[in-house]
């Protein structure tokens, strides 16, 4: 075990050459960031600092105010050293695992480096017993105290906590950890579920104060804060109070308290992450407010300590109809949220999910983004792929975040209309807004199932600290540094995998962004109609005729209408539609020709086809890396891919004969679909 990405071997065989010195020298008694810069190179890299100036190669030097952006570092290379610059130890942290990545990479990039947004964070869906909701690589790494026998890591919960100790106090897992997220410049973590329950509830209380500051103090050291996720209704459940009423002062007060009460433990708690009204559990609209008046309660409690109220959008009805075609669940966030524009306190982060439905494979932008100009906003992510695969599939998911990032929203009056860029400039308060996700690391050896996941979770730190970085640059420097000594052509193999592998995936699932398909709350293999008459809102509408969910103006449920203008008028017509979401945004007959020039029943038959021939390739492929990649990795990979190959030919038959019954149409290439 180590910290994946970032193998000190590997590192200190890179950089054995240097030697390093921090200025100024002495450490302020609580930079505990800075104390462990110092050990980050002396301990971890066994590497040598010096007090002499001139006899070091790289120099790291803190320089208050000296930068805009405090997190921002500037390298400079001046007679054959490395010079770097920060206002603040954190910066330096920041520079210093750059300077490993750009030496490992071999590319040095001088000049100023800034994220492009502020708040840069993991969501961990973790609970008390050790489990984790949608996680697909084991238990979890802070909570679950189990006896050695237990087997948790394997998924096996149905075990008793040691003295009814919830956390796992794993503290060098938790460094290395920490280390992986710092060094891709995550800056925020929040340690449990949002849907939360039982002794989830307590961690904001004495019970388990104790352990969370445990884990807070290891994350402050490398530049981390630390968030909880909390149950709305925490007053009523654990306060003793009869209601959870946002206006009412007995709950006001209680807020207030356990704010007071975590600051003594854990003086830069980041805040609180919440899901109200969603999914069954507990809001404001219970007591007939609504969410600002919700999320601004909090936010005053908080404010007296600079602590943030981290607000999900993920608010819909999920109790809908089938029945009834013009109940959208696409519209939710939009309908919920849009009127409440400006009304939320500036500590206040409405945190909405990239798409308006639910993490798909393909989803357009929540059209939330763009329409909001005043208020502070985070776009999330879940790394975690519980619908990409579950960490079996190869799925390397970051050609899909750049273009979320990337996605123009064509509002003609912002200065840059693209989501990214959004985010600051709609911003009430522009430290107050970025780019959460789902995390997806567990016990397991490679901390994620398929090892290769791991690239999601270093390629979505490098793409929140800047947003022009491209997918196929990310990967690249992933390979490199995961994968140093191994032959030009493996890195090639696995570049060539791995960057095909979102496009596979979403070849074989659910067609043309129409989304789920899954097995129902299991969201692994195909399950045609599944979700088809449940209560969730997750259609597909297929008949006879055609399938896809008709979200246009003129005949559907109106969605469209939430884009600017220009976006509209695009999403309205289904020549001027992406092809990826385009039963996304239509009902199409199964003979229309699509913009490709091939009818939609010829395209749904040729992706399937095309995604399980996809695996089939990448099967053989990584076949032929055996003796070049480190034996568990590869084996681990291996055992996945054949999970794949199932899965995708499931995907690819069952989708492919729902449909030819469906339509009675035959595959034009007379390949062999079942009847
Ligand atoms: O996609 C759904 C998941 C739930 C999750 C929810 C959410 C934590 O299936 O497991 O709950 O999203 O984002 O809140």
């Amino acid at each position: 075990m180590d910290s994946a990405w970032l193998n000190n071997n590997r590192i200190r065989e890179q950089l054995k050459n240097d030697v390093f010195t921090l200025l100024p020298n002495r450490i302020a008694g609580n930079d505990v960031v800075k104390k462990q810069l110092y050990t980050e190179i002396v301990e971890w890299l066994k590497l040598p600092v010096t007090f002499d100036k001139e006899n070091a190669s790289i120099v790291l030097i803190e320089e208050n105010n000296k930068y805009d952006n405090d997190e921002s570092f500037d390298v400079q290379e001046k007679n054959g050293q490395i010079i770097i610059i920060g206002n603040n130890s954190k910066a330096l942290l920041y520079g210093f695992y750059s300077l490993i990545r750009m030496k490992l990479t071999g590319k040095l990039k001088t000049g100023i480096h800034t994220p492009s947004q502020s708040l840069r964070m993991i969501n961990h869906w973790d609970q008390t017993d050790g489990s984790i909701e949608r996680g697909y690589s084991g238990a979890s790494i802070f909570f679950g105290n189990f006896n050695k026998l237990d087997n948790p890591d394997k998924g096996n919960f149905n075990v008793k906590l040691i003295n009814g100790d919830i956390f796992r106090h794993d503290t060098k897992r938790l460094v290395y950890y920490a280390r992986m997220l710092a060094s891709v410049g995550i800056n925020s973590i929040s340690i449990n579920n949002v849907n939360v329950r039982g002794q989830g509830i307590e961690l904001i209380t004495n019970k388990y104060l104790n352990g969370v500051q445990e884990i807070a103090d290891i994350f402050r050291k490398f530049g981390i804060k630390l968030f909880l996720s909390i149950n709305w209704a925490a007053p009523k459940l654990i306060g003793g109070l009869e209601t959870s009423n946002p206006l009412d002062d007995k709950v006001k007060k209680f807020w207030r308290d356990i704010c007071k009460n975590i600051y003594s433990y854990i003086p830069d708690f980041g805040g609180f992450v919440v899901k109200a009204d969603s999914e069954g559990e507990p809001g404001p609209y219970q007591y007939g407010c609504d969410h600002a008046q919700g999320a601004n309660m909090l936010a005053d409690a908080i404010k007296p300590f600079d602590g943030l109220i981290i607000w999900r959008a993920f608010v819909y009805n999920s109790h809908q109809d089938w029945r009834n075609r013009k109940n959208d669940r696409a519209k939710a966030a939009f309908e919920n949220f849009a009127s409440l524009d400006g009304k939320f306190s500036s500590n206040v982060i409405l945190q909405m999910k990239f798409g308006p439905i639910d993490f798909q494979t393909a989803e357009p932008l929540q059209p939330l983004f763009g329409k909001l100009r005043n208020t502070n906003q985070m776009m999330e992510f879940e790394i975690t792929a519980e619908y990409l695969g579950h960490q079996i599939d190869i799925n390397y998911v970051l050609p899909q975040w750049c273009k979320m990032i990337n996605f123009n929203t064509e509002y003609e009056d912002l200065p840059d209309p693209k989501a990214g860029a959004i985010l600051r400039e709609t911003a009430v308060d522009s430290n107050n807004v970025g780019i959460a996700a789902v995390g997806n690391v567990g016990m397991s050896e490679h901390w994620t199932g398929n090892p290769l996941a791991q690239s999601n979770l270093y390629g979505y730190g490098r793409l929140c600290w800047d947003n022009q970085l491209s997918a196929e640059e990310i990967l690249k420097e992933w390979i490199i540094q995961m994968f140093p000594s191994i032959k030009k052509e493996s890195k090639d193999k696995i570049y060539s995998i791995m960057i095909t592998s979102n496009k596979t995936y979403a070849d074989y699932c659910a067609p043309l962004g129409v989304g789920f398909m899954v097995v129902p709350h299991y969201h692994y293999g195909p399950s045609v109609n599944g979700y088809e008459y449940d209560r969730w809102g997750t259609y597909h509408f297929a008949d006879r005729n055609g399938v896809g969910v008709d979200r246009t103006i003129k005949t559907g449920s109106g969605f469209v209408s939430m884009y600017s203008k220009k976006l509209a008028n695009k999403f309205e017509n289904p020549d001027t539609t992406p092809m990826d979401v385009m039963l996304f945004f239509h009902h199409l007959n199964y003979d229309f020709i699509l913009p490709n020039n091939k009818t939609l029943i010829q395209t749904i038959y040729d992706l399937h086809f095309r995604g399980y021939e996809n695996v089939k390739k990448y099967v053989k492929q990584w076949n032929c890396l055996k003796n070049d990649i480190e034996e568990s990795i590869y084996d681990t990979v291996q055992v996945c891919l054949n999970e794949q190959l199932k899965n995708a030919l499931e995907w690819r038959d069952q989708v492919n004969t729902y449909f030819y019954r469906m339509s009675g149409v035959k595959d034009s290439l007379g390949r062999k679909i079942y009847s």
